[in-house]
């Protein structure tokens, strides 16, 4: 489907706000070219996300069993069950946008596209795709990427924002390049403490001169394996509401760091202040608070490591089960900090537990699938627990971690109900 009305076909229609001006139009076009030519459009899938020229609202039909959060910004979360494969293809897995998908994405054009990387380097380099799929190695990585306020609906008192319950996470296979090996070809200062990243998405005032999103990261980790500039996910181009046709993937971090949209690394001397890396936003309070307590902003710190954390995503929630035979329970577990060291599921409530076999990491920040037989004693309800450890033998809490005025980082253990019959 290579058709498209463009806005100068479609009828302006007179509103205040311009955001909501340019979906309209965008819709009415795709809408009105299948009424025109009289065929339906594919809204499969990948088939979608693929084709060029489809508007904000298309986004979530290209999708699949997604709930949606908020549709200006557009979020939305994946239920655990369609989060079981290895690898969370296009359709399953979730968006958090903070601003509006831009035009250049949603048509898929990538054309005079450059990342500029500048700021504490000895070269400022001005990049543009090829430039950078030429000089530089070309790595393949399976990592996930996890919304730092995924859970957030559990805390009690609520903490505002997208009330995202277990699924602001997925795990897609990115190829790009290694962030290290572009900074190093700008040469880092000694100077550079942090990194500032800039996308081209609209703020949602419509307002040229606001950032919907500018975060970044201490320059140690963007050196670090794992942190790279991606230009596909799942092996296709990244798909426009993904960040096309460049994101930045700072696995471990909260996705905010995350850039999607790429149009420009600053090194910076200090760490960086741009949008949403202030005030309360991806913060944690600096020390234990009471839930619903007022914290002073300059007690706020930066969230940085995600905790481990871990998700049951076979058998649904709800599922029957024969009573005495055994049942597989399966899902993937993660860490911030790396790999996962072990993975244990309970069906009492958490008075016992039962080990799952947990797969080597294809490479570090990627999920681990574990395993676990349970054995359902008589017919009724129960509730299946699981809990990863980390490398330190940290554990999944059984309750929500420590309350936070914005709802950040919980890794509580994930829970499903299964009925004995
Ligand atoms: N340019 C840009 N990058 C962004 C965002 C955004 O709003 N704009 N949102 C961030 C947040 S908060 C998250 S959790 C991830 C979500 O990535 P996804 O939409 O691909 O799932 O992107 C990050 N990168
Ligand atoms: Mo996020």
């Amino acid at each position: 489907m290579t058709d498209k009305i463009s806005k100068d076909d479609v009828i302006d229609i007179d509103t205040a706000d311009e955001p909501v001006r340019r979906t309209f139009l965008k819709t009415t076009g795709l809408t009105a070219l299948g009424a025109y030519v009289g065929m339906s459009i594919p809204f499969e899938g990948n088939l979608m996300a693929l084709a060029q020229g489809m508007s904000e609202e298309d986004i979530m039909a290209s999708k699949d069993g997604l709930i949606l959060m908020s549709d200006r910004p557009l979020n939305a979360e994946t239920p655990a069950h369609l989060l079981d494969s290895d690898v969370t293809p296009y359709e399953h897995f979730f968006v958090r946008n903070n601003g509006l998908v831009p035009d250049h994405a949603l048509d898929m054009d990538a054309e005079g596209w450059t990342l500029t990387i500048d700021g504490e380097v000895d070269t400022p380099l001005e990049l543009s795709l090829a430039n950078l799929k030429e000089q530089f190695e070309v790595i393949t990585q399976r990592l996930v990427l996890e919304c730092g306020g995924n859970g957030r609906a559990y805390y009690n008192p609520g903490a505002s924002g997208n009330q995202w319950t277990t699924g602001a996470v997925g795990c897609a296979e990115w190829t790009g390049v290694r962030l290290s090996d572009v900074l190093n070809a700008a040469g880092v200062k000694d100077s550079a403490v942090y990194t500032a990243h800039y996308g081209n998405d609209p703020h949602l005032s419509g307002d040229p001169e606001k950032d919907a999103i500018s975060r970044g990261a201490p320059i140690e980790k963007a050196m670090a394996e794992g942190s790279m500039i991606a230009w596909e996910m799942n092996g296709e181009p990244i798909p426009a509401v993904h960040g096309f046709p460049l994101r930045v993937v700072i696995p471990g971090y909260p996705g905010s760091a995350s850039q999607k949209f790429l149009t420009r690394i600053w090194l910076r001397d200090q760490v960086h202040d741009g949008a949403k890396m202030t005030g309360y936003s991806y913060r944690v309070p600096a020390y234990p608070i009471a839930p619903g307590t007022e914290v002073p902003e300059e007690d706020m710190v930066i969230l940085t490591e995600m905790p481990v954390k871990s998700l049951i995503t076979y058998p649904q929630s709800g599922t029957q089960t024969p009573t005495g035979q055994a049942t597989e329970v399966r899902g993937h577990a993660w860490a911030g900090n790396g790999d996962v060291a072990a993975m244990d599921v309970s069906i009492d409530f958490g008075q016992t537990w039962i080990k799952a076999t947990l797969e080597s990491a294809k490479n570090k920040f990627t999920w681990q699938r574990f395993r676990a037989d349970v054995t359902l004693p008589q017919a009724g309800y129960y509730e299946v627990w699981a809990r990863a450890t980390d490398l330190n033998g940290v554990e999944q809490p059984p309750v929500v971690p420590g309350w936070n005025p914005r709802g950040y980082g919980n890794n509580m253990q994930h829970r499903i109900a299964m009925i004995a019959t």
